[in-house]
């Protein structure tokens, strides 16, 4: 096993900003030694409230999570950000940092902030995220905010490892009430609509009460919040909702099975992907599993009897 750097794992729990870089770096360049110090640190982990923010893409997300960070540094709670772009060519937030406004809390030893955009060579981007919130989480932050571009279907699910989900849309984003409507879209916790000084602001409000009145009645009423996070407005209002469905989910005791179904679902899932991959690379590599793929293509065996068999050789190693 990969020895364990203790002064970086140290630092880290000691919330030293530098070390939490250091760590995720090496979690994002599949360094053996990310994975190691996670794997220890782990136990130090499940002490932070984890916030997802999801929503399409320019609804204003960043500048939200950047005012809700003023907010809570000006309560003395330290914050880490995680930013996950997949479709962005840029690595190391260059230019994330620039969109969360990384100038304003850039010299803050209470607040960090890091984007990801680069699948590491071996883990899948998920994977790496997910490394990467449990180091924020070991190191101590009292708020961890999850940032994901998409609607519904995202390849990237490191949002379900959020304690409470955020849905930010702005006037206009009829194609996320679509996706709400027809269940492509889970429903999630707060939805904030952002930019609300536009014309359209009522009308899509209207719209989101009218789609949430048509799914179950839940004990907890997804509030709708107004915001115009540049200006800062709306924010205190949403850090009092995240605050109410923490202590919600936390007196109904479903934090800790959200939790335990989250942790669940991420393992299954990093097991999928590791399978998937080591299947994919076996077709290449492997004379056997070639050799059952030419006899399904010489109709001598049928893909489901294939399917099997080459299960069966993998899990029975
Ligand atoms: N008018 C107005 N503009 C806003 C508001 N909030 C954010 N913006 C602007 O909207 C643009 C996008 O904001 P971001 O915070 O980068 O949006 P995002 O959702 O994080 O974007 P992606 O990460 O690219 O998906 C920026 O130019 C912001 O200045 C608001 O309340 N009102
Ligand atoms: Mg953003």
């Amino acid at each position: 096993m990969t020895e364990v750097d203790q002064t970086l794992a140290e630092r880290l729990v000691n919330g030293e900003k530098r070390a939490l870089a250091r760590a995720i770096s090496l979690v994002e360049d599949d360094d053996p030694e990310g994975w190691a110090l996670v794997r220890e640190l782990y136990p130090r982990t499940g002490n932070a409230f984890i916030v997802g923010f999801t929503g399409p893409p320019g609804v204003g997300k960043s500048t939200l999570m950047g005012a809700l960070t003023k907010l809570e540094r000006e309560r003395d709670r330290t914050v880490a950000v995680l930013s996950i772009d997949p479709s962005s060519p840029f690595t190391r937030g260059a230019l994330l940092g620039d969109r969360i406004r990384l100038s304003d809390h850039f010299l803050d030893p209470g607040v960090y902030i890091r984007s990801m955009a680069t699948r590491g060579a071996l883990g899948g981007l998920s994977e790496a995220a997910l490394q990467a919130a449990l180091l924020m989480d070991a190191s101590g932050r009292d708020l961890v905010m999850l940032e994901t571009v998409g609607v519904g279907q995202a390849e990237v699910d490191i949002i379900d490892h959020a304690d409470t989900v955020v849905l930010v849309l702005m006037p206009g984003s009829g194609d996320s009430i679509q996706a709400l409507k027809a269940g492509v879209m889970e429903i999630p916790d707060v939805i904030v609509v952002n930019k609300a000084d536009h014309p359209l602001t009522d009308t899509m409000v209207r719209e989101i009460k009218g789609v949430l009145a048509l799914g179950p009645k839940q004990d907890w009423e997804v509030p709708i919040i107004r915001a115009e996070s540049v200006r800062g407005e709306g924010v205190a209002e949403l850090a009092e909702k995240l605050a109410a469905h923490r202590e919600h989910i936390a007196a109904e005791g479903t934090l800790s099975e959200r939790r335990r179904r989250n942790l669940m679902n991420e393992v299954l899932a990093i097991a999928t992907f590791r399978m998937r991959r080591e299947l994919e690379a076996s077709v290449g590599e492997d004379p056997e599993v070639r050799e059952l793929l030419d006899r399904v293509v010489a109709r001598e065996l049928d893909p489901a009897s294939a399917a099997t068999r080459i299960l069966e050789a993998r899990i029975g190693q």
